[in-house]
């Protein structure tokens, strides 16, 4: 069956998944048709053991756990703070039976002017990062738990626009603890075709985030899901697809009950 989590939260705050408590969020989540949850940073105030105590009374699952990024930043003791954050982050996601933990290397802009020739700042940004990636491979292997890897669209990043460059740095770290992720409102705008970069870069998919068009729930914009879903479903992808997206409308638990049957009727069609 197709697993779907959603955030519970937008990044600023704005109500993805309405209820008045974790527990209540869970419940409702678990009757409108979701099996996962990537928590809000305000969730996170309250602490593991009363998020674990959440989570154990509910079938809904944890997609996601740990983080941390900044892997790129000019400042060398905050590229170590970015390693040292991502491994406790692993174990933390192990401990919690997450699927991975999320790892953005550089939000925005270049911190550093672009070096002379031989080589651009982009491959040396890919040569820090491959080095910093496999010191933290081991961590991954050992836990069992992989960093997933982000591409983010160009008003966000200057780095990693699209999969083929994620799965470049897998392949050159080579470690099955090294994964990268697909987000569909970012492939909106980065990838020619959305089907086909899913099935180039397919053995290093570790996790999906949706949004339609307009970052709203899918189907309430003009994305076209089908090639995406078609060649996750031919990989055999089985993990979550979780939705990353405000929620129009007024009535959101509504909202989200409708988009699960729009991703996966669009999945059962494709
Ligand atoms: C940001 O646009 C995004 O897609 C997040 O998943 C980054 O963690
Ligand atoms: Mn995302």
């Amino acid at each position: 069956m197709l697993k779907l989590g959603t955030y519970e939260a937008w990044f600023d705050g704005e109500v993805i998944v309405p209820g008045e408590t974790l527990e209540k969020r869970l419940a409702n989540l678990a009757a409108w048709g979701y099996q996962g949850i990537q928590l809000a940073r305000g969730t996170l105030e309250l602490g593991w053991p009363a998020i674990k105590r959440a989570l154990a009374d509910s079938p809904v699952e944890l997609c996601i756990a740990g983080g941390g990024g900044r892997l790129l930043a000019a400042d060398g003791g905050e590229r170590r703070a970015g390693v040292e954050r991502i491994v406790e982050g692993l174990r933390l996601a192990a401990e919690v039976g997450a699927v991975g933990s999320i790892v953005v290397p550089m939000f925005g802009r270049p911190e550093v002017a672009p070096p002379e020739p031989p080589k651009t700042l982009y491959e040396l940004e890919c040569e820090m990062l491959v080095d910093l990636l496999s010191e933290i491979a081991p961590t991954a292997e050992e836990v069992g738990v992989p960093v997933i890897l982000e591409p983010l669209n160009r008003y966000e990043t200057h780095f990693l626009n699209r999969l083929e460059q994620g799965a470049a740095i897998c392949r050159a770290v080579g470690s099955p603890g090294i994964k990268i992720m697909a987000d569909f409102f970012h492939m909106n705008i980065e990838e020619a075709d959305i089907g086909e970069a899913i099935e180039e870069a397919a053995e290093y998919i570790a996790y999906v985030h949706l949004a339609d068009s307009n970052r709203y729930q899918p189907g309430a914009g003009h994305l076209d899901f089908a090639p995406g879903l078609s060649a996750l479903k031919r990989m055999g992808y089985d993990g979550f697809m979780t939705l990353e997206c405000r929620v129009m409308g007024q009535d959101k638990g509504q909202a989200l009950i409708e988009s699960a049957r729009y991703v996966r009727e669009s999945w059962d069609r494709v």
